[in-house]
């Protein structure tokens, strides 16, 4: 099991190189030389229709008002979000796995924005600070959780299949959404860990699947992401 992201920062918004300086920088865990993927807060406004990022691209009014009146915010096609590229190797069986995310992880619902009556659109207040949706930022997302027909991944675990893993699909992309910046020395981790339900699965840590001893299951992979007041 890998989880890539360009945490040597020089992708961009396009997908990690998956080299193996970027596994390096995901183990220096803490470490402030290397903070991991830089992000920007999305509360910017890149399709210029006055609806800031975080509110837009997952059509609010309609889904949490009930009536879809403004259609600025059913798409937002000038977004770009971070790629995020999880593999799971064989010999997994991945009908039978599971994914649980989690780590200091605390998706932000996109569902409990909020919009005054003045107009201006409102996060939740909470410590939430980032989104894992299972769409490029350009396309229409449906703010639902995965599980239910959704794009956004919350914590928790899940089936690899409703991932969109199979025994065909090893290798899938999410993509991240910073709404808020890092509170906690603006570091974020996120774990993503894979249990094999049969009966030789054994337990270790690692980001790195050449650092897992041949008897044992890789189980949790890691990554940093950095989200500065400003960039
Ligand atoms: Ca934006
Ligand atoms: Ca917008
Ligand atoms: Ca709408
Ligand atoms: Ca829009």
């Amino acid at each position: 099991m890998d989880l890539d992201i360009d945490t040597d920062n020089n992708n961009g918004f396009n997908e990690p190189d998956m080299k193996p300086i970027e596994d390096n920088y995901e183990d220096v865990q803490g470490a402030s030389d290397h903070p991991g993927k830089i992000m920007g807060v999305n509360d910017n406004d890149d399709d210029s229709d006055r609806i800031p990022d975080f509110a837009d691209g997952f059509n609010w009014d309609y889904n949490v008002l009930g009536s879809d009146s403004d259609k600025n915010d059913n798409i937002n096609a000038a977004e770009k979000f971070i790629p995020i590229v999880l593999k799971i190797h064989e010999p997994i069986e991945l009908t039978n796995a599971i994914v649980r995310i989690g780590g200091d992880y605390i998706d932000s619902d996109p569902m409990a924005v909020t919009r005054d009556n003045n107009g201006v659109y409102h996060l939740p207040q909470d410590d939430s600070n980032l989104r894992i949706w299972s769409k490029p930022g350009n396309v229409r997302h449906n703010p639902h959780k995965i599980e239910n027909g959704g794009d956004i991944i919350t914590q928790g675990t899940y089936p690899a299949e409703t991932l969109g893993f199979s025994n065909g699909i090893r290798q899938v992309t999410f993509y991240l959404e910073a709404v808020r910046p890092s509170n906690k020395r603006g570091v974020t981790s996120m774990s993503l860990s894979s249990v094999s339900r049969s009966p030789f699965a054994g337990y270790h840590t690692c980001s790195r699947l050449n650092d897992v001893p041949a008897n044992l299951r890789p189980l949790q992979v890691f990554f940093e992401a950095f989200i500065p007041s400003h960039l």
